[in-house]
């Protein structure tokens, strides 16, 4: 639970979110005046219609040869500036969009400016936000939630005396695009958005019990005298995944039946039917690493007086920032909406920070490193359904500037199917991004172990973007080997060839291709194309003049540079070419290490990752202690700064592979568990091949593995526990194994 002793002045910095993935809110618990700033989750400008034209980022005039003769340059010259090839290769960037807040809904209280005894806190296993105080003889209490299997956000008001409770609800918005009108205890939002005419809507039904609910003539809605009183709120948009138009149907209708539905429920079966869907995801995964439990400090000062010490209070923030981002997962990411953004579903703004969208050069793909370890895989269907759409946009964006098979997207990406270049020099060129993108799906399918979803929804999206890498890449005439280029590693440097991340993400996707096409059974023809070029990929490991791995397939580390990009370790993390105790792991520990433990949040997030992945506890620790200190806020959102939910899902990760790795094939306990956490427990974890992991430990030992098989199939897992250290077993799908 997280906790505090007064409302929250600060949208960023304190207010508590809740949501079901198409909706999000942030409660504030003014006494006053109930601030809920509410989102949905495709309300975004740009796109088809844009006022600015709409291109998806392709060159609107036709460059051709214009990759080949950076290609040759590069070649000749073994660098590139970004702004150099951004003015050869990339363009303005038109319609691109933002994501915009829905607006804000208060509820003014009259009458009630002193509270005693406030407390304002959100519940974790419920997701239920509750804000109360006494005023004068009168305890009251608000709650909030955003129910998924309702499609509806709720809040209701009570007091502990009959008769007391009474407000007035009201809509406001930052954009004059719309119309607000009540009646009937229904206010009513209707608008377009200027710059697309993209149509909103949102109803928000009053009831009560007791008392009189009454419409304003303003748009507004009254309650006085009721011995309680909620609301439901339900909104939508015309927007549509589907390329070229991106428009579906009206949202009038299903809003209006959203809210009609909920609004037929008792209170108490709305919030019950919420609580079991969210505790069915969210109960599955338990942390035990010496926490004190209720903490009995708020959430602000655990955090202020976090040491990164032995205090159980340290420990109390540690597990509860690792089940948050579980929380945050579950609240930003369901079926049936677009995936978790920059901002996951939160966002107050109409020009927000990079306009919360989807950038794919590390914060799309860190959102859902925890998904599925941190057992949660029904959270990636929108992902996988975004990935999905990208591929038609994707695939004209290969014909147009490259003139290949295949489906590419650069760096940063839109619901609307941005897939081209922009031209902001150190961010615009990222074609591995598509590459990438499908390791996720792949990872869906080594954990779960679906042969259909291989099938149907992995393997055709992995396809397609080895398709664009056999017709791009290129020889490097130094050595023959198959590079990328022109080649960028993220935000860092000048361009080159066959930089690091880029062979790194290629092997990385032509190894997981060519394992589904075995599984599959595709064609012999195929299957040897992606070997030979496999084996004629320059792998992107290589190690330096001051033992560093390499960025560059040129020797240009500086060890001096603390950049937050850490790109060339992709093969440790989220990749799995480099294995424990080899020659590569040594050189990526020396990068790493030069690297230092700064950063930006995201980036010490995936810090925690790849000191785990090295095996090293108590760095990893260190990295978590480094994110809490200085890149968390009170309300423990990570900040980069500012605001970005990507560092909340990738320490969350962190604290999984700390705890269990399975990327080699070989389930391994307590892989890097720190001294800091000597004793503890963790339930529920998932690995690849199939299956669940409980651990006990003392003294830094496992004292009890408990495996739970959720596939026939061979399993070899890695303990200490274990007599020679290791064991392979014939698991039985549902059978439990246990070792003590
Ligand atoms: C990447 C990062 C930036 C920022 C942005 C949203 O481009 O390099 O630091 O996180 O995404």
């Amino acid at each position: 639970m997280l906790w505090y002793t007064a409302p929250a002045a600060d949208w960023e910095r304190e207010a508590l979110p809740i949501g079901n993935g198409a909706l999000g809110a942030m409660v504030f618990g003014t006494v006053t005046s109930e601030h809920l700033q509410f989102n949905e989750k495709t309300l975004w400008t740009g796109g088809p219609g844009s006022v600015q034209g709409y291109d998806h980022g392709d060159w609107r005039t036709p460059r051709p040869g214009a990759i080949q003769a950076v290609q040759d340059d590069l070649d000749r010259q073994g660098r590139l500036t970004p702004e150099a090839v951004a003015g050869r290769l990339g363009q303005s960037r038109v319609g691109f969009g933002a994501y915009q807040t829905f607006g804000d809904l208060y509820l003014d209280l009259p009458g009630t400016p002193a509270a005693n005894d406030y407390r304002r806190e959100l519940d974790l296993d419920n997701a239920v936000a509750t804000v109360a105080h006494t005023d004068g003889q009168v305890r009251r209490r608000r709650e909030f939630f955003a129910s998924y299997p309702d499609g509806v956000i709720v809040g209701r008001l009570s007091a502990d005396q009959p008769g007391q409770v009474g407000f007035t609800l009201r809509y406001s918005s930052p954009r004059a695009d719309f119309t607000a009108a009540s009646s009937g205890g229904r206010l009513t939002v209707r608008g377009a958005l200027a710059d697309n005419g993209l149509r909103f809507e949102a109803q928000i039904q009053v009831l009560s019990s007791g008392g009189t609910v009454s419409s304003g003539a303003d748009g507004t809605v009254t309650v006085s005298g009721a011995d309680s009183a909620w609301f439901v709120l339900a909104a939508g948009t015309d927007y549509a995944d589907t390329h070229p138009g991106y428009r579906g149907a009206d949202p009038h209708a299903a809003v209006t039946r959203a809210v009609d539905q909920a609004s037929g429920y008792p209170y108490d079966t709305l919030k019950a039917r919420h609580i079991a869907d969210h505790s069915a995801l969210f109960g599955r995964v338990a942390l035990d690493i010496g926490q004190s439990s209720p903490p009995d400090v708020p959430t602000d000062r655990l955090l202020s007086s976090y040491t990164g010490g032995a205090s159980p209070a340290d420990r109390t923030l540690e597990s509860l920032f690792f089940q948050y981002g579980r929380y945050l997962l579950i609240a930003s990411s369901r079926a049936g909406s677009l995936p978790a953004n920059l901002q996951g579903v939160w966002n107050q703004s109409t020009t927000p920070p990079w306009s919360a969208d989807y950038h794919v050069n590390i914060n799309l793909q860190m959102n859902y490193w925890l998904a599925e370890a941190a057992n949660l895989p029904e959270t990636t269907a929108p992902y996988d359904r975004f990935v999905e759409a990208m591929r038609a946009p994707g695939r004209r964006t290969a014909q147009e500037m490259f003139g290949s098979a295949g489906w590419v997207v650069h760096n940063e990406t839109n619901p609307y199917g941005f897939t081209g270049v922009h031209d902001w020099a150190t961010s615009f060129w990222f074609p591995e991004a598509a590459a990438w993108l499908t390791q996720q799906l792949y990872e869906h399918y080594r954990f779960g172990g679906s042969t259909d979803y291989l099938r149907g929804t992995a393997y055709p999206a992995m396809k397609e973007a080895t398709e664009f890498w056999l017709d791009n890449l290129r020889a490097d005439p130094r050595d023959g080997r198959l590079v990328v280029t022109p080649s960028y590693s993220p935000e860092h440097g000048d361009f080159t060839v066959g930089a690091a991340m880029s062979q790194q993400i290629v092997h990385d996707l032509l190894t997981n291709t060519l394992e589904a096409a075995g599984i599959l059974g595709d064609s012999p023809a195929f299957r040897q194309r992606v070997e030979q070029a496999l084996a004629a990929l320059d792998p992107g490991l290589r190690v330096g003049s001051w033992g560093q791995l390499q960025e560059w397939k040129e020797d240009l580390d500086d060890p001096a540079d603390d950049h937050r990009h850490v790109s060339h370790l992709f093969a440790l993390h989220p990749g799995r070419q480099i294995e424990p105790g080899t020659a590569w792991a040594e050189a990526a520990k020396v990068s790493l290490t030069a690297r230092g433990d700064g950063g930006t949040g995201w980036s010490k997030a995936w810090k925690i990752n790849f000191w785990a992945r090295l095996s090293d506890g108590d760095h990893a620790h260190r990295m978590l202690g480094e994110q809490l200190k200085s890149s968390t806020l009170p309300n423990l959102w990570d900040t980069h700064p500012p605001f970005q939910v990507d560092g909340n899902f990738g320490a969350t990760s962190g604290v999984v592979e700390m705890l269990v790795q399975s990327q080699h094939g070989v389930v391994e306990i307590l892989p890097a568990l720190p001294a800091a956490w000597p004793d503890g427990s963790v339930r529920g974890l998932r690995a690849r091949g199939g299956a669940v992991v409980d651990i006990d430990w003392v003294d830094g030992k496992p004292t009890r593995v408990a495996l739970t098989a959720t596939r026939t199939r061979r399993l070899t897992v890695r303990s200490a526990l274990l007599r020679h250290g290791e064991t392979t077993l014939k698991a039985v799908a549902g059978r439990r194994y246990e070792w003590r």
